[in-house]
Order: structure tokens, then sequence, then C-alpha cells
């Protein structure tokens, strides 16, 4: 079973991952997951916290040569800003005053932070609860993704909505039918998607986001939005209906909801079937004479909690940021008075960036999957035991039905 952790505070010193449970032999380069990194960062609307940022892991252990050990990854991201908040984050006791803050922000984790933890300063709620956080993760998905990529499974995203405001092509619905001429792997979508500041795939739609984050810059509002995420390559197989922890759908609910500020989730085409005739949801059987497959991808590549072979469509919705320059009202708990809530510095929208870490959640919780299926200590005895399965899977049922 793969697991990680990540430790750092949003201004501290830097953020850690430590990723576990990976075979032996995996190629990895700093360079791939930098990239990811990278990509994570961009995004018109972000804060000015970005250009003080540029973002990059140092591997401290794990890897030899270029491959995994097998043995725990650990990586480290610097946190440039940190020459700034020593003081205020230090960890022996501050020789000056450090000033507390009091007032909580609607929407944050500020109040519920200082309730549960007995904090006297909601800036230690304000740290870990951070969504810088997500850098870490995108480390540890991006190990997530290189080994994935190893079996030809593509995880990509592109946004979808930024305040409401979508492309008149419905390319969600063109995914999950199975006619788009756009590119159809993860890879593919995601190389449309990083050409726009937005990560938009419709040019027309790009202008008329970038003016709306403009207006609510000069407003001091926020922005959420909408975004896809893909997984292409996905063998039939993964997730299980045996019991509820074990089906792959809960589980991508799971990962995707714990990015901050995601409040919704569904996969393939999950609202609007409540809506439809069941002959319109589910998705024919075909065959090819190698293998089944389906007419359309309605599901989203998931039936009984387990892959179906065809590209897993997951979409979600982000809100937006809470930190308002023109803030809402609060109440002051040092002096229990009502007040206009605080402002800190803070992005405008952060929905680009949050389908990149999406990207590594859902690339996680699908190489998870893909472990406890083919399981293995080293690159070489997964690959064994993945080409046995699919090469055999269909002929398998095959001869089965035919005794
Ligand atoms: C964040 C607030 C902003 C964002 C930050 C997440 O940081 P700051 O308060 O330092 O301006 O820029 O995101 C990142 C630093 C990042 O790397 O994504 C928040 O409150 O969640």
């Amino acid at each position: 079973m793969i697991r990680f952790l990540t430790a750092g505070e949003s201004h501290g010193k830097a953020l850690v991952t430590i990723v576990e449970g990976f075979p032996s032999n995996i190629p990895i380069s700093a360079k791939d997951i930098n990239h990811q990194i990278k990509r994570r960062q961009g995004g018109y609307g972000r804060s000015a916290r970005m250009k003080i940022e540029s973002d990059s892991i140092q591997i401290l252990s794990g890897i030899r040569f270029g491959k995994t050990l097998g043995s725990p990854i650990s990586f480290l991201i610097e946190n440039k800003d940190w020459v700034n908040w020593e003081e205020v984050l230090n960890i022996e006791k501050p020789t000056g005053l450090i000033m507390k803050i009091t007032i909580p922000r609607p929407g944050h984790a500020d109040l519920v932070g200082v309730a549960k933890y007995n904090f006297d300063d909601i800036r230690n709620s304000i740290e870990r609860s951070s969504a810088r956080e997500t850098a870490a993760r995108v480390a540890a998905g991006s190990v997530a993704k290189i080994f994935l990529g190893q079996f030809g499974i593509q995880i990509g995203s592109y946004v979808e909505s930024v305040g409401g405001i979508y492309s008149s092509k419905d390319y969600f619905t063109q995914f999950l039918q199975n006619k788009t001429s756009l590119g159809k792997t993860g890879l593919g979508i995601s190389f449309i998607a990083d050409k726009s500041v937005v990560r938009v795939l419709d040019k027309s739609q790009e202008k008329k986001i970038i003016n709306k984050i403009k207006s609510v810059k000069k407003h001091g509002d926020t922005l959420g939005g909408t975004f896809v995420a893909i997984a292409s390559g996905v063998p039939v197989g993964l997730g299980s209906f045996m019991h509820y922890d074990r089906r792959l759908d809960a589980d991508i609910a799971f990962h995707l909801m714990s990015i901050n500020a995601v409040k919704g989730i569904e996969i393939g085409n999950g609202f609007t079937s409540a809506e439809q005739y069941g002959s319109q949801v589910h998705d024919e059987i075909t065959i090819d004479g190698k293998s089944f497959s389906r007419k359309t991808n309605h599901s989203g590549g998931i039936e009984g909690g387990v892959s179906t072979g065809l590209p897993i469509i997951i979409r979600a919705a982000m809100k937006p940021i809470s930190t308002l320059a023109k803030p809402l009202n609060s109440i002051d708990f040092s002096s229990m008075k009502k007040v206009v809530s605080r402002y800190e510095r803070s992005d405008f929208t952060a929905v680009p960036s949050c389908a990149v870490v999406a990207e590594s959640m859902l690339a996680w919780v699908i190489a998870k999957h893909f472990l406890l299926k083919f399981g293995g200590d080293s690159m070489e005895e997964t690959k064994d035991n993945f080409n046995s399965f699919t090469k055999k899977s269909f002929s398998r049922v095959r001869k089965g039905f035919k005794k």
C-alpha cells in the first residue's frame, strides 16, 4: 500500500513530502517532478506570493542513479518567502513582540482552527490550512504519475469554468460521449490546457475569464470554478465492489475532496444522470474482437466501483478563495465585538492550480489501486503481473463462459 505525508507551514522554512510503498527501479528525474510543480504555480489570478516563490524540489532520499530504491522517497521544497517570516514563525520563543491575529476570516479555517486546537493566535490555523501545502502533494503525485506513465496511463486536466464563465462548447459532455476531436489522452488534454493562462481549452473563453478576474481584483472579491481531470489508459479491474472502502469512485471522491476549497465532485455524468432515463445514461457494451468496449463513457470509466478500461473522467467544483480584499463581517475574539474581517495577501482565483493538484491526487489514487491489484517489489515484477493480467483477462472471461 502506498502512502504519503506532507509537512510544513505556508511561510515556514520549507515543505517536506515523504512517499512510501512504490516498487524499486522506477526511473525518476527531478526535472519531471519540477515540471509538475511549476505547472501548479501558474495561472492568472494568483497572489503576489507567486512572484516570490520559484518552486523546485530537492530529492533527499529513495532514489539512486535516477531510479527508485523501494525505500521512502523524500522531497524538500523551500519557501523563499521564509526570510520575511523568520520572526513570526520562529521555532524558539520570540524575542520581540509578535502581533496576534484575533479576527477570523469567514470561509477559512481560522475560527474552527482556534476552537479546535485552543490557539490564541489565528496565525497557527492559517499556516497549515493554507493551500501552499498542495505543492508538497504535487511532488507525491508526480511520483505516481511517472509510475503510471510506465503503463501508458496518463493524467490530464483542464479548467471548465471560472466565476460561471463556461465555453460555448461542452467539452465535458463530448468526452463522456467519446465524441471529441481534442487530444484523447490525459497528456494531450493538458498539453492544450497548459497553453492558456487559465488552463481552458477555448481561447474565446480565456479572454472572458481574464476580464472577470480583473474585475474581481478591482472590487476586492474572489472567484471559484469547475475543472475536469481525466486519466487515460487505465486498465479494467482497479477498485472493487467487495467492500465500501475498496470502491475506486469512493476513493477518488475522498482524495479530490481533500484538496483545499474543493466543494463538489462528480464522476462521469453524475449529477446530470439523476435527471435522465436509464437508457440515456448507461453505456452500451460493444466488442472489437480483442476486447470489450463501450459506445459512450457516461460512467466516467467506473462501474460498480471498478475501472471499466475507458478513461476515468471527473469534474469538480472549487469555491471562491475565502480571503477577500473587501472583507465580510466577523467578530474580533479579543474584544468580542463585530468588526470587518482581515485581509491578508491572497489569490483572486486558483482554479487553474487546483486542476493541476487534482491531477496529482487522481494519479495518487489510481497508483494506489493499481499497486493493490498488481503489486510487486520491483518495476519488473509489477510489469510482469500487469502484462499477464491485461493480456489474458479478456480470453479468461471468454473461456469461462464457454465451459
Ligand atoms: C494561500 C494564500 C496565498 C497563496 C497560497 C495559499 O499565500 P500568501 O498568504 O503567502 O500570499 O499564494 O498559495 C501558495 C503560496 C502556493 O504556493 O500555492 C492560502 O491562504 O491558502
